[in-house]
């Protein structure tokens, strides 16, 4: 197990390895905890949900699913955002990719380019984030169900979507039911990637990819409230991918 340590280096290889995934302390004990799903770029959505949620960085604490940046139309206007608002966040496939390609680029400051306190807020993020007060998880593609959090693949919570139940293997694609399914808790576990199912509401996980950059939603959950909230695309940023 990798631990708590956030260690720059390690991320070339856990993302496409076998690497277990780094687990990070969630902080919560605010007035409320808001979950974000895939935000994607999606700037004008992001500043819109948390007008509807009322959002107070005073008071509240904000915690992005993943995938902040690709496809849509501003990746670093999100990350600069989500620094500013103090935001916690678990690492994406495309965060991680995007992260891939600027590596050992020069900063520059032309506009649409991260900066280097940018790049180096996104390379420290884990791939788990644990909340013991709320007894919750946020990861951004999947869990295995049959491992324990310690024992997570980075792969797989990166890219997982599906948990086939006879080889206790996590895949990418929509080939078996949603891993969120078998998932036993106790935590719950608050989730991206899956913008194709859309919402998941299982006993012991809530999927908040409502496809925000495909035209669709960008949904909010309130862990102590237990409310959702959405707002609508403000346009269609990506075409998705076929099944
Ligand atoms: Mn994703």
């Amino acid at each position: 197990m990798r631990g708590t340590a956030t260690n720059p280096q390690s991320l070339t290889m856990s993302a496409g390895s076998e690497e277990n995934a780094r687990v990070g302390t969630g902080v919560s004990g605010k007035r409320h905890t808001l979950f974000i799903g895939d935000v994607h770029g999606c700037l004008r959505e992001l500043d819109a949900l948390l007008a509807l949620c009322r959002f107070c960085p005073d008071r509240d604490a904000l915690v992005l699913l993943g995938d902040l940046v690709g496809k849509g139309p501003h990746s670093t206007g999100v990350v600069d955002r989500a620094q500013a608002l103090c935001a916690q966040a678990v690492l994406g496939n495309h965060d991680a990719r995007w992260l891939s390609s600027r590596r050992g680029r020069p900063a520059t400051a032309e506009s649409g380019e991260p900066s280097s306190a940018a790049l180096a807020w996104l390379e420290r993020l884990p791939h788990i984030l644990f909340f013991s007060d709320l007894n919750l998880l946020a990861v951004h593609g999947a869990l295995n169900p049959a491992h324990p959090i310690h024992a997570q693949r980075a792969r797989d919570t990166l890219y997982g979507r599906s948990f086939h139940a006879t080889s206790k293997q996590v895949s990418a694609n929509l080939d078996a039911p949603p891993w969120a399914l078998s998932w036993p808790g106790p935590q719950t576990v608050l989730f991206g990637h899956d913008a194709r199912r859309g919402l998941q509401h299982w006993p012991h996980a809530l999927g908040l990819d409502t496809g925000c950059v495909y035209g669709g939603w960008l949904s909010a959950f309130i862990a102590e409230t237990g409310r959702f909230f959405a707002v609508k695309a403000r346009g269609c940023y990506a075409r998705p991918h076929p099944p």
